[in-house]
């Protein structure tokens, strides 16, 4: 894959795992535009990149839907079949801002799963192809008894000695919600290599794991997929269960992303010479809806400015809002910048980082307040 990642991705990627390739763009860069260049996306990576000729390619529509079919890219392109749609779509990591939580703890040590990534697991795109929805409709619907539908990628990996497939799963209602979108565009052009060529699962509001890259299958089954991807990893386990008694079936499938926001500029432990005012810079999402109100504090959280909300970006459906703020700054030294987001729904972010109260094994999910520290001289 590394000759894909010098072809589709910017020279200053920060590599979070060479093998499998694993990437973000640099903090200042991620929220200059709110719409992601393709060579600053984020890259999440089980295994490596599958060579997939787009005119050999095939997706079977299979299991409990009404009349299994496969199609090939052309009739999945027809629009006389399916009509097209483009959707901007903020798609984040799980793992987003692990390093916060690897920081209190170190997980199980695995790097495959616990990769460490800092904030730019997360980005944005308008993607291009047709709403799962339709697909389905076109197969007759969904039998008796479907309740979740499974994707399979081309790509495997290694773990534990065993080879995989990139299989996960999502409940039907995601797709009858026209939340699930089969994309082959990527802000206009072609999906990259990298990013699921020809065709992959856009999955909104949930968790990028369930977005499969390199798709050939969706299979209709009556329970979650029992693939390791979606049994074994992305779980969440309450406190009470305790660490010796966390096994798959008593924990819960991440799936929603929760509201959550960063500062990517001044970026952690930075010094700043100023006149008063320091611009902070980042970017606020929710799984569940949209980001409403951004607040930042210069004093670790006491006091909490509310972010203009002028200087948040358009609001869409389905995507992060960027935010920018000239804090008045007058103390000088070390201070504790801190941003929480609010989304449509009221919900916002927890104080601190909660790796150390023992509900998450594999680290996922960092949504606390995001903290950086500067140096100010003023
Ligand atoms: N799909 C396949 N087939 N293989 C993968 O390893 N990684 C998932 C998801 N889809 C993955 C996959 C994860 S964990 C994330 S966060 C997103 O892809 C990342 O999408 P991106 O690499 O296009 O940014
Ligand atoms: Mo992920």
């Amino acid at each position: 894959s590394w000759e894909y990642v010098q072809q589709e991705k910017s020279p200053d990627m920060i590599h979070v795992l060479q093998f499998p390739y694993n990437g973000e763009p640099p903090r200042d860069r991620l929220v200059e535009t709110e719409i992601t260049n393709n060579l600053d996306h984020f890259v999440r990576n089980h295994g490596g990149v599958p060579e997939i000729n787009a005119d050999d390619w095939t997706l079977d529509i299979t299991g409990l839907v009404n009349n299994p079919k496969t199609l090939t890219l052309k009739e999945l392109q027809d629009e006389s079949l399916f009509p097209r749609k483009s959707v901007v779509v903020t798609l984040q990591c799980s793992g987003t801002r692990r390093i916060e939580q690897i920081e209190q703890y170190p997980g199980d040590g695995d790097e495959l799963i616990n990769a460490p990534w800092g904030e730019g697991a997360i980005g944005t795109a308008r993607w291009t192809g047709v709403s799962l929805k339709k697909v389905i409709k076109y197969c007759g619907g969904l039998a008796e008894g479907a309740k979740h539908l499974e994707f399979y990628g081309a790509d495997t990996y290694f773990k534990k000695g065993q080879v995989y497939n990139y299989v996960v799963s999502v409940p039907v209602r995601k797709a009858k919600a026209n939340e699930v979108l089969l994309a082959w565009e990527m802000n206009g052009k072609p999906l990259p290599r990298i990013h699921g060529f020809p065709v992959r699962t856009i999955v909104f509001g949930y968790i990028g794991a369930r977005s499969c890259k390199w798709l050939y299958q969706i299979k209709a089954i009556s329970a979650p997929s029992m693939a390791p991807v979606q049994m074994k990893e992305y779980i969440y386990y309450t406190t009470q269960i305790g660490k010796q008694n966390a096994t798959y079936s008593n924990g819960c499938s991440i799936q929603k992303m929760p509201v959550s926001s960063a500062i990517m500029t001044p970026v952690n432990k930075s010094q700043i010479i100023h006149d008063g005012k320091i611009k902070l810079r980042g970017w606020a999402y929710s799984g569940s809806g949209w980001p409403v109100r951004v607040e930042v504090s210069a004093d670790g959280g006491s006091v909490w400015y509310e972010v203009p909300y002028e200087n948040l970006t358009k609001k869409y459906f389905h995507a992060w809002r960027l935010w920018e703020i000239d804090m008045p700054v007058d103390a000088e030294g070390w201070l504790e910048f801190c941003v929480r987001t609010w989304d449509d729904a009221q919900n916002t972010q927890p104080t601190y980082v909660r790796s150390a109260c023992a509900r998450n094994w594999d680290l996922h999910v960092t949504s606390s307040c995001h903290r950086v520290k500067i140096y100010s001289i003023n």
